[in-house]
C-alpha cells in the first residue's frame, strides 16, 4: 500500500481526551476515531489489526473443534424473559422498540439466543457435544466507558457456547477452551494469566478470567510471584486427550481476581504474593443448566430420560485486545507490533521521492515485495525524513526498509528493526531475500 493513497490520518499532538497510552496511540496512529462515548469507527490501519487478532482467535477456536456461526446483534426481548435475565440486566442493556411495538435489545451477550437455536435443533444425546462460536459486536451501556476501546460500549467479542450431556463432558469442554485461550494469547505474544474469577451476571460457579498484568489495568488482581517468571507457551496438547492434568498444572499456582481473593484464605505467603493491575482479555464460565433449564433445552439421554443441556460460555474481548496489545508493546516513539498481529509486515521508506534513482529503486523493491506476497506500507510521500521516521515509528510495523540517495549509489538499503532498534545495511537483493524467504 502506498502511503500517498492510504487513509491514515495521523495526529502530531497527544489528544487531550486520552488518558492511557494505548488510547493515545490508537488515535495518533489513525487506527480509530470516536463516534460517541465508548463507540468507535475503525479506520484502515486499526481494522487490519482487529482482523488479524480476530483471525488468530478464529484459528484457535477451529483447532479446538468449535464451529463458527454468526448470530445477530439485535435480539427479541422474549428470549431474555424466558431465562429471567431481561429484568436482571438493568441499564447496561440497550432496549429498543420496533415499529410493531415489540421489545428488542442490542445483545450484550448471546447465551439465550444460542440456547434457543440449539434447543430447537438437538433432541438426542447422540447429537452432543456441540461448541459454537461467533465474532460479533456487542453493546453494553457501561456507566463509565473509558480508555478508548478497552472499555467501550460497543465492542467486538468472540463468544462461544458449549453443550454437553453431563457435568464431566462439560468440564472437558471447559478445559478445551482453557487450553485454546492459553494458545490464543500466547500466539499474540501476550502473557495472559488464568485467574479464578467471579461469575457476575453470566452465572455459574466455575470461572476463569485471563488477565494481562499492566499498570493501566482496570481490575485488581493477585497472583503467586512465580507467575512472573512463567512462560505461558502455546502448548500443543491433543484436545481429545484427558485435559484435567493440563488444567490442574496451569491452575496450580495461585492467581485470583479481587472479588475471589480473600487474604485470610490465601495459600500464598504475603512475601510471595503479587498484587497488581490486570486487563481482562478473556473470561470463561461453566454454568450447567442455568439457561437450558428455564428455556427447556433438553435432550433424551441414553436411558430415555430427558436431561437439560450442560452449558458453558467463553468470551474474548477482540477489540479490547487491540488496546491491550499496545499497552504491552510500545515505547516513547509509538507502537511496536508483534509480527503476529502487525497491520503490515514491513514499512518501506523512500527518503527522496523526487530523486529519479531513489524512486526507481524504491518502486522496484515495493513491486517485488508485493509480488512475493509481503504486506508493505510504502511511504512514497514528499515529506521530510524526520517526519517519515516519526510516522513509521509511531505506527510500529515490525521492520523498516529505508532507501536514500547514498544507499542507492552504493547499492544498499538500511534495514531497521522497530523493537530492538538494530540497523543493518543490506544489498537490495539481500533485503528482498530476508523478507520473502520466511
Ligand atoms: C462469555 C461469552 C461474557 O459475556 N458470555 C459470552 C460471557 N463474558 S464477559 O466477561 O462479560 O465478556 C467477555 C470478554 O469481553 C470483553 N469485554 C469488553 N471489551 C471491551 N469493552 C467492554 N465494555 C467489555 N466488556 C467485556 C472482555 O475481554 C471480557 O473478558
Amino acid at each position: 500500500m502506498r502511503l500517498t493513497q492510504y487513509f491514515l490520518p495521523l495526529l502530531r499532538e497527544n489528544p487531550s481526551e486520552a488518558q492511557i497510552v494505548s488510547h493515545r496511540l490508537m488515535l495518533r496512529a489513525g487506527m480509530v476515531r470516536q463516534s460517541s462515548a465508548g463507540i468507535y469507527s475503525w479506520l484502515p490501519l486499526g481494522l487490519r489489526v482487529l482482523n488479524r487478532v480476530g483471525q488468530i482467535v478464529r484459528e484457535e477456536q477451529d483447532r479446538a473443534g468449535a464451529q463458527e456461526i454468526l448470530m445477530p446483534t439485535i435480539q427479541p426481548a422474549e428470549l431474555w424473559r424466558e431465562s429471567g435475565r431481561y429484568d436482571d440486566y438493568g441499564k447496561e442493556m440497550l432496549r429498543i422498540r420496533d415499529r410493531h411495538e415489540r421489545d428488542m435489545l442490542y445483545g450484550p451477550t448471546n447465551e439465550e439466543q444460542i440456547t434457543a437455536i440449539v434447543r430447537d435443533a438437538i433432541r438426542s444425546y447422540r447429537d452432543l457435544p456441540k461448541n459454537l462460536y461467533h465474532i460479533q459486536w456487542k453493546f453494553r451501556d457501561e456507566v463509565r466507558p473509558r480508555f478508548g476501546v478497552m472499555r467501550g460500549r460497543e465492542f467486538l467479542m468472540k463468544d462461544n457456547y458449549s453443550f454437553d450431556l453431563d457435568a464431566a463432558a462439560a468440564k472437558h469442554a471447559y478445559n478445551k477452551m482453557f487450553l485454546a485461550y492459553l494458545r490464543t494469547f500466547a500466539r499474540m505474544g501476550l502473557k495472559a494469566i488464568p485467574m479464578r474469577a467471579d461469575t457476575g451476571p453470566i452465572g455459574g460457579d466455575l470461572s476463569h478470567e485471563f488477565q494481562i498484568l499492566a499498570e493501566t489495568g482496570e481490575s485488581e488482581v493477585f497472583c503467586d510471584r512465580r507467575w512472573l517468571d512463567t512462560d505461558i507457551l502455546a502448548a500443543d496438547v491433543d484436545y481429545d486427550s484427558d485435559l484435567e492434568p493440563f488444567f490442574r498444572h496451569w491452575t496450580s499456582l495461585y492467581a485470583a481476581t479481587d472479588e475471589m481473593h480473600k487474604p485470610e484464605n490465601c495459600p500464598v505467603p504475603p512475601e510471595q504474593l503479587v498484587s497488581a493491575r490486570g486487563i481482562e482479555v478473556g473470561h470463561i464460565f461453566y454454568f450447567g443448566a442455568k439457561y437450558s433449564k428455564p428455556m427447556g433445552a433438553v435432550v433424551t439421554g441414553p436411558n430415555g430420560d430427558e436431561v437439560p443441556l450442560e452449558m458453558g460460555s467463553y468470551g474474548i474481548g477482540v477489540s479490547r485486545l487491540v488496546g491491550a496489545l499496545i499497552e504491552a508493546n510500545h515505547d516513547d516513539a509509538g507502537i511496536i507490533w508483534p509480527d503476529s498481529v502487525a497491520p503490515f509486515r514491513l514499512g518501506l521508506i523512500n527518503l527522496r521521492p523526487a530523486d529519479a534513482k531513489c524512486r526507481a529503486a524504491a518502486d522496484d523493491l515495493y513491486a517485488k515485495l508485493r509480488r512475493a506476497g509481503v504486506e508493505v506500507l510504502y511511504d512514497d510521500r514528499d515529506d521530510s525524513p524526520g517526519a517519515k521516521f516519526a510516522a513509521m515509528d509511531l505506527i510500529g510495523l515490525p521492520d523498516q526498509l529505508i532507501i536514500g540517495p547514498r544507499g542507492v549509489a552504493a547499492g544498499t538499503i538500511e534495514c531497521k528493526n522497530r523493537r530492538s532498534g538494530a540497523r543493518v545495511d543490506l544489498s537490495l537483493d539481500a533485503a528482498l531475500t530476508r523478507f520473502t524467504s520466511a
